[in-house]
Parts: C-alpha cells; structure tokens; sequence
C-alpha cells in the first residue's frame, strides 16, 4: 500500500500522529532524527490539511526597527550594536513615523522590534506607539519581544503586568515571538549568555495571555543545539498552550551565522523542511505554522507549503534582523508575488490581519 511504503521506517508513529494522538519527547526526536524527509512531510501536510484545509495565510506588513543599539550582545546576533559603533542607529520618533509612512495603505500590520537601548526612556516606546495608532488606527501594532518587555520592566521598576498594561493603553495590539532563541538551558547560556531565561520570556508570554494579549512564538534553530533541544523547546511552548490556547503562531528562525560570534554554515533546505513539519506534528495545539521566506528563501519557504505551513510572512519590508546576518534574500516582497507562490503551490491564498482575521481569499 502507497501509505505504508511513504511511511517506510515510521509506520508506528505515523500510525500515532495520523490517529490525532500526542507524540511524547522521545517519539518526536526519533521522528527528527529519521531521514523520511518525504514521510515526516507527509504527515504533517495531513495534519495541516485537516487544520486549514488548504489556506495558506499571509498579511501585508511592515517592520520597524526603531534602534540597533543593544545592551545584551547575544552571539548570534549580528543586528546589535554598542552606541559607540559607527553603524548604530536610533530612530527619532518624527522617524519612526517616516518609516510608517514608507508603507503602503494597505498594510495591516507594524511588526516592532529593536535592542536594549542602555538612555531610552520607557516613555520613547509608549510615545511611539500612541502616535502610530494616531496616525494609523486601522494598523495592528505587533511590538516588543519578551525580552524588551523584561528590559522595560528593568528600566522602569514596574512589573511585568504593569508594563503591558502601559503599552496596551498606548496601541498595543500583540507581541511578536522573538527572543525565545532555544529554551535549553545549556546552549541558551552559551549562545546568549546576557539574555533572559527561556522561563522569563514563556513567564512573561503568559502573563500577555493573561491580559487577552495574543503572541508568536520562534525557535532560533541550526546553532549549536541539538535535535533533543529543539523537541524540548517545542514541549515547553505546547505545555504553556494548553493553559492559555493565546499562542497564534509559531515560526522556527533558521541561524544566519554572518556578522556573528557562532561560526556555523547556514542550515539545509532538509533541516529546514523537517523543522516545519516537525512543528506541525509536536504543536498540535497550534493554529498556525509559519515560514519567513527572508530566513528561508523563497523555494524552501513555498516548498514548506506542502510540508505543514499554513501561513507565508509576509510582504515585511526593510528588514534588518537577518540581513546583517548574511541573509541573501530580498528585504520584501510584493502582495501578488507572495499570492502567485502560495497559488502555484496549489494553495488557497488568503489575506489575513494579525489576528487571523480573513480578508481576502482567492481561490
Ligand atoms: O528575536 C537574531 C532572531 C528574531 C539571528 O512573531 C536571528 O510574527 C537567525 O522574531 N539568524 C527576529 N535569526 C525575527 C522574529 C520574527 C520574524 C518573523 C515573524 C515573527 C512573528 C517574528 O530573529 C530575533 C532572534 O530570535 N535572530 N539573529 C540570526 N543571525
């Protein structure tokens, strides 16, 4: 039978996945470790297929970088400057507002990040959020990592709650799911030492889930960890998403090694494919699977339409995180170029807001 022959080595566990039960940690790094890229797809592309039953989701968005500037100097990161290099950067807020109004009307979405600046204050951020909302109250802003939001605490003696609770009142709308890089605490201290643990950043997501506030989740993946790792970190995310059900979507981040302190070739197009399917199949408590076709490239980012991803980010714009880094890719993409990869894939394009809202589908 076709199924048995594509399922060739993982018949027990695709029995399992396929019936809708759990896998436990150690089915999953057997699965990881397996070389049936085309069976572990499979599996995964079955599960999507029940999920979003052929929709794949993309937003019109625009990134916002506001500072380069960052007190943590993570080794992985080559985005983070000191104030003192000639490359630093920080955006005004008359800016910040420049590059809003770079974007097109019809995007729905400010993805908003930057470094631990060592002088700003906490009034900076919420300034800027309140004169985005003002200038464009029908963009969704998606702002702040965990690991800014710790910082803000830090900076301004108030609790994590507190915190949000500022930003919320100042525009808010969700947070982004960077700064998670790989729970484990071994490899975490080795690859970014002054970050915050991966307990804080899922503490501080709950607290969000919390307050109503829905978040992303990423993995940082093919550094120096380990498969075992990354089931790990796929555990403790699907753990808190059982209590809380706030996650939207996760997004695995492949390492780009350029610019930065882990000396390391960029991952493959397999482990990249196999990351995304495995997704699928651990977090069955997750709506979305996401590919960032920056850090993938297009082909592996189509390619992983059909390997379990249900969501293509995005038409992003300016993006400065990975470039630095070495990424090779464009720094955005045109709406009706992310819709002819996702149709020529054989997919339902669907625009989307932030919230998963649908927009527009074109069937
Ligand atoms: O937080 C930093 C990671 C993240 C490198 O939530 C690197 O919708 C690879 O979080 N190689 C920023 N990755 C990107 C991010 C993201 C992207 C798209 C969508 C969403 C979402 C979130 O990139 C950082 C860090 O985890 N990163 N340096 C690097 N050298």
């Amino acid at each position: 039978m076709e199924t048995d022959i594509i399922f060739s080595g993982m018949e027990k566990i695709a029995h399992k996945v396929l019936a809708g039960e759990r896998l436990g940690m150690a089915e999953a790094v057997e699965l990881y470790d397996s070389h049936n890229l085309l069976g572990l797809g499979r599996m995964a592309d079955i599960l999507n297929q029940r999920k979003s039953g052929g929709r794949v989701y993309f937003n019109q968005n625009r990134h916002i970088n506001h500072t380069n500037v960052c007190v943590n100097r993570c080794r992985f990161c080559a985005f983070g400057k000191d104030a003192s290099e000639h490359d630093a950067y920080t955006m005004s807020l008359e800016k910040v507002l420049e590059a809003a109004a770079k974007a097109p009307s019809t995007v729905t979405e400010f993805h908003i990040v930057g470094g631990l600046h060592p002088d700003l204050p906490f009034s900076y951020y919420t300034q800027m959020l309140s004169a985005l909302k003002k200038s464009y109250p029908h963009v969704h802003l998606k702002a702040f990592t965990a690991v800014e939001i710790d910082y803000f605490a830090s900076l301004t003696g108030l609790r994590v709650e507190e915190v949000l609770e500022e930003l919320i009142d100042a525009g808010l709308g969700s947070m982004p799911g960077g700064g998670a890089e790989i729970f484990a605490e071994e490899v975490r201290q080795r690859i970014c030492p002054e970050k915050i643990s991966g307990q804080r950043w899922l503490d501080i997501h709950e607290t969000a889930h919390r307050l109503g506030i829905h978040t992303n989740a990423t993995l940082l993946y093919g550094h120096v960890e380990s498969s075992a790792d990354r089931i790990d970190h796929l555990e403790r995310l699907r753990r808190l998403q059982d209590r809380t059900g706030m996650f939207q979507a996760f997004i695995p981040l492949a390492f780009h090694s350029e610019n930065t302190d882990i000396v390391k070739q960029g991952t493959t197009g397999v482990d990249d494919l196999k990351t995304l399917a495995m997704a699928r199949i651990y977090l069955d408590n997750f709506d979305h699977i996401k590919a960032y076709w920056i850090m993938l490239g297009e082909g592996i980012a189509q390619i992983s339409l059909s390997f379990g991803v249900n969501d293509l980010d995005g038409t992003v714009v300016e993006e400065k995180i990975t470039h630095a880094a070495g990424a090779k890719t464009s720094e955005a993409m045109e709406k009706d170029h992310l819709i002819h990869l996702i149709r020529s894939a054989g997919k339902i394009p669907t625009e989307r807001t932030t919230l998963y809202e649908i927009l527009e589908a074109q069937p």
